[in-house]
């Protein structure tokens, strides 16, 4: 009798572990194409290491459209999705008009295809791809566990809940806690602004009245430069770090202590004293930084996923089956 309440007792602890944080845990698994596809992650490299050394510039992009795909409904390859007649998708969504990187996905689709057709899922190149582009960039390599499976909607609807450059911590913070997100997830993650560009018009704005936004106030010397490279209505672009555009670096944070930080969103991480704390951690220490980006990559990739016979394994990046 006593064996039996105990039994259902454990019953009961397993899905209520399961469903912990109201989330059905996500069955994805470190080396999951090691039996169905042994090369897929190699081709994924290979595909990331020869693109960028034609551009570097495109695994910033490539980590970009992994955070993205994640934050607006899972990590489903919904952001590589074309429009269609009746559709726009998230990748037409006005706040995605500067992803790029579309083209190297498509290419690594089609050399999967070739070797294990209908096996690797485009929302685990993605995850590949952006972990190749943090190693690519000199970041330290980090496993990514696969097996997620391609939705078949995509909205740009949807993309409204990214965030934006000049939302505050509160709003921030917010945002990525509806999507199962901490603060300190937004705050490591945000590190990835270690790399890459920016357009004018994500900053400009600020830049001819640096005092405006009451946060920490940019360094009038940085500010005088960026003026320069974005004068009233151009459409230039700067790079997010001056000092080591493509280099996955614990700079970002350092920046922002020197007061170089560029958008709203990042300046605003040094606008509470616990925050800051993790900024200062964070600026001087790269190990550190990098094990945690590392984590939190990890949990972003978990966010929502399909797994099992959810989805399905895209022929084309580009459309549902
Ligand atoms: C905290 C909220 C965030 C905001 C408000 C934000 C906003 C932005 C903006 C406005 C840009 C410039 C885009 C352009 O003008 O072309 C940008 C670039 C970028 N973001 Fe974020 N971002 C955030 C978080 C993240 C996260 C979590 C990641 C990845 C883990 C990420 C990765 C990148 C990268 C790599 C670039 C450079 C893209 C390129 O060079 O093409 N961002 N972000
Ligand atoms: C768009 O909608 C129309 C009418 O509902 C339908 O006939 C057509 O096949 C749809 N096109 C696509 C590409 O889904
Ligand atoms: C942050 O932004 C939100 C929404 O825009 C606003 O309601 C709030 O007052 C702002 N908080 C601070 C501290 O500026
Ligand atoms: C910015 O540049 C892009 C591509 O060069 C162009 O399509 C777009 O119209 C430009 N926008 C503005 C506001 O000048
Ligand atoms: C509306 C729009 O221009 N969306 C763009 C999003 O990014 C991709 C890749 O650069 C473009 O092809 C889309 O046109």
């Amino acid at each position: 009798m006593g064996f039996q309440i105990e039994k259902i007792w454990m019953a009961i602890m397993v899905v209520a572990i399961c469903l912990s944080n109201g989330r059905v845990e996500a069955h994805l698994e470190v080396g999951f194409y090691s039996g169905s596809c042994p090369t897929a992650e190699l081709i994924v490299r290979e595909e990331v290491e020869k693109a960028l050394t034609e551009d570097q510039g495109l695994g910033a992009d490539l980590l970009r459209m992994f955070f993205h795909d994640c934050f607006t409904n899972g990590c489903d390859a919904s952001i590589l999705l074309d429009s269609t007649e009746n559709n726009t998708a998230e990748k037409d969504a006005k706040v995605n008009l500067t992803l790029e990187g579309f083209e190297i996905i498509d290419h690594m689709k089609e050399r999967l295809e070739a070797v294990c057709k209908g096996v690797v899922s485009c929302a685990d190149i993605l995850a590949f791809a952006a972990r190749d582009s943090v190693v690519h960039y000199g970041g330290v390599h980090f496993k990514v566990a696969g097996g997620r499976r391609d939705g078949r909607v995509s909205s740009s609807a949807d993309a409204s809940i990214l965030p934006s450059s000049d939302h505050n911590l509160s709003h921030l913070t917010k945002l990525f806690i509806s999507r199962g997100l901490s603060q300190s997830d937004m705050i490591i993650l945000s590190g990835a602004h270690t790399v890459g560009i920016a357009h004018c018009d994500a900053f400009a704005e600020r830049l001819y009245d640096v005092h405006a936004d009451g946060y920490e106030a940019m360094d009038e010397k940085y500010a005088a430069h960026l003026r320069q490279q974005c004068p009233p209505g151009s459409n230039n672009t700067v790079v997010l770090n001056p000092h080591s555009p493509y280099v996955f670096d614990n700079r970002y944070y350092k920046n922002l202590l020197s007061r170089h930080g560029l958008l709203v969103s990042d300046r605003t991480l040094l606008s509470t004293h616990g925050t800051m704390t993790q900024v200062k951690r964070y600026a001087s220490n790269y190990k550190r930084f990098q094990r945690k980006f590392a984590d939190a990559m990890f949990k972003l990739g978990e966010m929502d996923v399909l797994t099992g016979a959810d989805g399905e394994i895209r022929a084309n990046c580009r459309a549902i089956n």
